[in-house]
């Protein structure tokens, strides 16, 4: 097997009861695992909330016991919902402006560039995480040095080197967003602190609490998902230097091989929620307050929906993926995503003849019943020039 391999751990549960079952921290969660079934629960909310009363639940392994802040527009439903992802939707769209994707484009260069005249680099702290803070800047539109600090703080927010859920590290990023809050309070900007900060929800001012919730959302939500985006897609081309080539020689396909990169890493593996009143998911009765997971991993690997599932197609024609979610909370750091890796790729192309991995520790969820690879921990790459 070669080492970009990622594999459907899934596959047998959900070709027979269509479910898998995890205990997290004491509060189990019923995992969905069928394509179909994924998006019936993603798109009821009523009956699966994402805006409980106990802050963090939903999220897989739950936060309950790190974080007190709620997070905007996530654990909010509908109708509430709207009004504060009506407010964000137009910031998170600026990557579709040419200012903002020539600065990607330089950030993109410099560490490629670093990477071919290093020639070998643990590509996850190197590469991906540099990648990631300093793309960040963008989208907060702050000053690109702030990453450095961001970079200092490793590769997870909440995980560190031997507990997944790190209470201590999690409050190095709650402070920091506060004091950022209270700066932009005493010297507004034209950064996303100050304009939420300006900003009104349903005739209300925002409110600093407010304001940190979605800043959490943006700095958690939004980091080893594009840290594991960014590193699959460099093991997956040192492993595969035919599909660099194809790249290189059929630009045309880049939107649709994107789109089945992420489909086939699925960064984010699951995300909970809390059901609300006694149901069934997948022919199976779940009590109300008990917890479901959407596992958008296992959705992905679908044979009834993805011909060829476990291959990377990069040309795949119909790609209904679920990979940045489906239906209300649909990701919202998509199109930052998508135009990192449209950047990332096309430089690999224009700079990088081949890769070539070396060594690699792989990053491994422990789901109780499934172990899943999500990325790697480290991996060292050779990159030679083009
Ligand atoms: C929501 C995946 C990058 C911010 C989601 C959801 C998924 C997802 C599956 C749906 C969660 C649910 O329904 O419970 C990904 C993947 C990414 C990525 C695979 C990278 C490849 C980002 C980035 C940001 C971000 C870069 C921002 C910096 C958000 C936010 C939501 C969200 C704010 C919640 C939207 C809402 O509640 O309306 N993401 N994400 N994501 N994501 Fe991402
Ligand atoms: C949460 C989540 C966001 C959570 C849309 O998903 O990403 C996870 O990595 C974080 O730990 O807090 O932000």
């Amino acid at each position: 097997m070669k080492k970009s391999t990622i594999s459907d751990p899934f596959k047998e549960a959900r070709e027979g009861k269509g479910f898998g079952e995890m205990n997290d921290q004491n509060d189990p969660v019923k995992m969905v695992l069928g394509h179909k079934d994924v998006r019936k629960c993603a798109h009821n909310w009523k009956t699966f909330q994402s805006g409980g009363e106990e802050v963090g639940r939903i999220v897989v392994p739950s936060e309950v016991h790190i974080r007190e802040i709620r997070q905007i527009p996530f654990e909010v439903d509908p109708p509430e919902h709207k009004s504060y992802r009506d407010l964000v939707d137009p910031w998170f769209k600026r990557p579709l402006e040419s200012s903002y994707q020539a600065s990607l484009s330089e950030i993109i260069n410099e560490v490629v560039d670093e990477a071919l005249d290093k020639g070998v680099i643990e590509v996850v702290e190197g590469f991906s995480l540099k990648l990631q803070s300093r793309a960040l800047t963008l989208l907060l539109n702050i000053p690109y040095d702030e990453a450095d600090l961001w970079i200092s703080w490793g590769t997870h927010v909440f995980r560190s080197e031997d507990t997944a859920l790190d209470g201590d590290k999690a409050n190095i990023l709650y402070d920091y967003i506060d004091a950022q809050i209270d700066k932009a309070i005493a010297n507004p900007g034209d950064d996303l602190y100050s304009v939420l900060l300006a900003s009104e929800v349903n005739g209300k001012k925002m409110t600093k609490e407010e304001v940190k919730g979605v800043l959490i959302l943006t700095f958690a939500g939004g980091r080893d998902t594009v840290i594991n985006a960014v590193t699959n897609s460099i093991a997956y081309f040192a492993d595969h230097p035919g599909s660099l080539d194809r790249l290189r020689a059929e630009p045309e396909i880049m939107n649709t091989a994107i789109e089945e990169l992420i489909r086939y890493f699925s960064p984010l593996t699951q995300m909970g929620r809390v059901v609300t009143e006694d149901t069934q998911v997948c022919e199976h009765a779940v009590k109300a307050q008990s917890r479901i997971s959407m596992c958008w991993a296992s959705a992905n690997r679908d044979e009834r929906v993805f011909d060829r599932a476990n291959e990377v197609v990069l040309d795949r024609k119909v790609n209904p993926h679920v990979a940045f979610g489906f239906g209300t909370h649909n990701c919202l750091g998509a199109t930052h995503a998508r135009q990192i890796m449209k950047i990332l790729l096309t430089t690999l192309t224009q700079k990088v003849k081949s890769m070539e991995i070396l060594d690699c520790k792989e990053n491994i969820e422990d789901l109780d019943e499934f172990k899943r690879k999500v990325g790697y921990d480290s991996i060292n790459v050779k990159f030679n020039k083009l």
